[in-house]
């Protein structure tokens, strides 16, 4: 018992000599583990008489514990040997190149947007978006724009069957607000508006819009004109002039066309011809108006006690006029040489 004790003792002193991990871990199975030789002896001692029990049995747990201590030493100390080989194998080259991150940008569309939101939350309007799928009462009927009005061809918008349609301005979300709330009404939709137009320099079959709509007592044009020329001031800088021109929409009456200052040319310019304005010192950027009486009454607002007024910004014609960006398409195309440069 003894001899086979000290026979195993010699094994594993003979064993860890320049053992790699791996051979120690094996080791330690061979002896320590559930079949292990160590184990087997612990496990024979109850066969044995008293006596020689004794004797054996602190042989055999000392033999245990100085084999578990030696494997334990030898682990440690083989795992730090390949440490310091990796150490001296691997090489950091702290003189590459770093690897760039690619940080986005804000598209200039969404800065456009940003920067109108902000003016508007500062005069207390509310923000609001709604359905790109709308129903042809909500974005017509609604809106005093009769069965056979242009706009409402076949061709022109993009319809689902009779009854619905991609939304052709975000109006039909104005309409959805009078129907539900009553006034004091301040409210600017932004987003997404669709028209079945051919693309070139001045038209995408998918733009961007935020329409406002005020409705309150005793709201006249005075205040819409206030308001153009803080919106034409904020986007092109203090100072800039506008003039309100008479036009027509179905659901404004009377109806103006915002015209900014020429910021090209100023309208001063004579030595050259100005291409933006056509020399005539001013550029159409939006239209607005006054709330038509019938597309307050059939949303369910009394017109004669409140009155209102609407307008409609194109933002990708606001982002072109203040960025001098000749074509629409270029918003679309995702070039970062392009992007990178707002
Ligand atoms: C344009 C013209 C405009 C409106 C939009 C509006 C909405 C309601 C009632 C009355 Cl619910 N009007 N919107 C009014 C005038 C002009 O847009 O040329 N947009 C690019």
């Amino acid at each position: 018992m003894l001899e086979k004790l000290t026979q195993l003792r010699e094994e594993i002193k003979k064993a860890l000599e320049n053992a790699t991990p791996e051979a120690i871990e094996a080791l330690r199975v061979k002896m320590l583990g559930k079949k292990g030789e160590i184990t087997a002896v612990l496990k024979g001692l109850g066969k044995l008489d008293a006596e020689t029990r004794k004797a054996a049995g602190a042989a055999a747990n000392e033999l245990r514990d100085w084999a578990q201590t030696q494997i334990e030493q030898a682990k440690s100390a083989a795992g730090a040997d390949q440490l310091e080989q990796s150490l001296a194998n691997e090489h950091i080259d702290i003189t590459l190149p770093g690897k760039r991150r690619g940080v986005g940008r804000v598209h200039p569309i969404t800065q456009m947007y940003d920067k109108l939101e902000q003016l508007f939350l500062s005069l207390g309007f509310d923000i609001v978006e709604g359905p790109h799928v709308e129903t042809v009462y909500h974005n017509f009927d609604a809106l005093n724009t009769p069965p056979h009005h242009p706009s409402r061809d076949r061709t022109d918008t993009f319809y689902f069957g009779e009854d619905f349609l991609l939304r052709c301005h975000t109006s039909p979300m104005q309409v959805r607000i009078m129907e539900t709330q009553q006034p004091p009404i301040r409210v600017v939709v932004p987003g997404k508006v669709y028209r079945n137009d051919e693309i070139d320099a001045t038209h995408t079959p998918v733009f961007h819009q935020m329409e406002g709509l005020v409705i309150d007592k005793n709201v006249n044009m005075g205040d819409l004109r206030g308001i153009m020329e803080l919106i034409a001031q904020h986007v092109f800088g203090n100072g800039v002039a506008i003039r309100l021109r008479p036009s027509f929409f179905p659901f404004t009456e009377p109806s103006a066309e915002v015209d900014v200052a020429c910021y090209i040319c100023n309208g001063k310019t004579k030595t050259e011809p100005c291409r933006v304005c056509k020399d005539s010192g001013w550029v159409e950027l939006w239209g607005c108006g006054m709330v038509h009486p019938e597309v307050l009454r059939k949303s369910g607002i009394d017109p004669d006690v409140y009155s209102g007024y609407a307008f409609g910004l194109g933002v990708d014609r606001l982002t072109s006029a203040l960025y001098s960006i000749t074509d629409p398409r270029l918003y679309f195309e995702n070039d970062v040489q392009f992007l990178r440069q707002f």
